[in-house]
């Protein structure tokens, strides 16, 4: 049986603070449309795809933060996604500020989801590494706080069973990390979406700006190949409110090869057949990791410290 999902990442152009959810999901259904002409299986979406990247503004109104998060899912904003997707016979994955009452505690986490072709979500996960500040840096250009308004997420990377496969997720600042890609590929992930929203201005180290597109494939491409997994990368692009955001989402085989990649900086579908079969060129060769792999030597990657 063929195990090639045709999958389409789907670019987001810039979203404004005053365009609704209503509206960005229209922009969404457009590209579904346009995916599902193309035969795909699957459709990706960036990271907090609903709205303006927030974490962006200091807010010192707990209830203003709030109107960017999603109290449930799907709702009424997203419902047409589900309603339309189950009919085309497609999947997709996006990422939403999520808000959720657990044990009478509330909590608020940066989170991705994926929903199988029969509209089921198949699939969450809470982002891990949160990149930022918690408190206003008003010496920055713009901030960047979501360390103040996520809570980082304390499950372990998962996959779910989905398009004839087993699919993973990491949002953004996780695809810097190699931990990230070893984690999922030691849990059997065969594709890895990854959704981001990365400004060209890096406030630390602004000497690094000219390389934020490099750093972006360098990371996802090693993670794609020296884990032999396919690697789904989806920005949402463009001068958002002001602030420039990498676009470059692209398709990454597990050699590594960037195999589509988007050209603009707007709302933009590349589409790939991606044979998850081809995992294995690398992982029962160079990466074998039963063969191959010493963990035994590795002690200090899961020491808290560094030693
Ligand atoms: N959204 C996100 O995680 N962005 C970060 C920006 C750099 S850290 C301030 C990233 O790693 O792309």
């Amino acid at each position: 049986m063929s195990r090639i999902v045709v999958t389409a990442a789907a670019q987001l152009g810039p979203i404004d603070r005053a365009e609704s959810r209503e509206s960005v999901v229209a922009r969404m259904l457009a590209l579904m449309e346009k995916a599902a002409a193309r035969g795909c299986d699957l459709i990706v979406y960036p990271e907090l795809a609903l709205t303006t990247f927030f974490p962006r503004w200091f807010m010192e109104n707990q209830a203003e933060v709030d109107t960017f998060f999603e109290r449930s899912m799907p709702n009424a904003a997203t419902a047409p996604l589900f309603e339309r997707a189950k009919v085309l016979g497609i999947g997709f994955s996006f990422g939403y500020a999520e808000m959720v009452e657990e044990d009478g505690v509330l909590h608020r986490y940066n989170t991705s989801i994926v929903v199988d072709k029969a509209g089921g979500i198949v699939h969450r996960y809470r982002k891990i590494h949160l990149p930022g500040h918690k408190n206003n840096e008003p010496w920055r250009a713009f901030q960047h706080l979501e360390k103040r308004y996520f809570e980082p997420g304390m499950e372990p990377f998962s996959t779910a069973d989905a398009f004839g496969g087993k699919i993973g997720q990491a949002i953004c600042n996780d695809r810097r990390w190699p931990e990230t890609y070893r984690e999922l590929a030691l849990r059997g992930a065969e594709m890895v979406l990854i959704g981001y929203n990365t400004p060209v201005h890096y406030p630390l180290a602004p000497e690094h700006d000219h390389l934020q597109c490099f750093h972006n494939h360098l990371c996802m491409q090693a993670g794609a190949y020296q884990n032999g997994m396919w690697i789904i990368g989806v920005a949402k692009a463009g001068k958002e409110e002001g602030c420039d955001l990498i676009g470059q989402s692209c398709i990454i085989a597990p050699t590594g090869e960037i195999v589509a990649m988007a050209s603009t900086l707007g709302d933009e579908l590349v589409v790939h057949d991606c044979d998850l079969d081809r995992c294995t060129e690398i992982r029962a060769n160079i990466f074998n990791f039963r063969l191959h792999r010493r963990p035994e030597i590795y002690t200090a990657l899961t020491a808290t410290d560094p030693v």
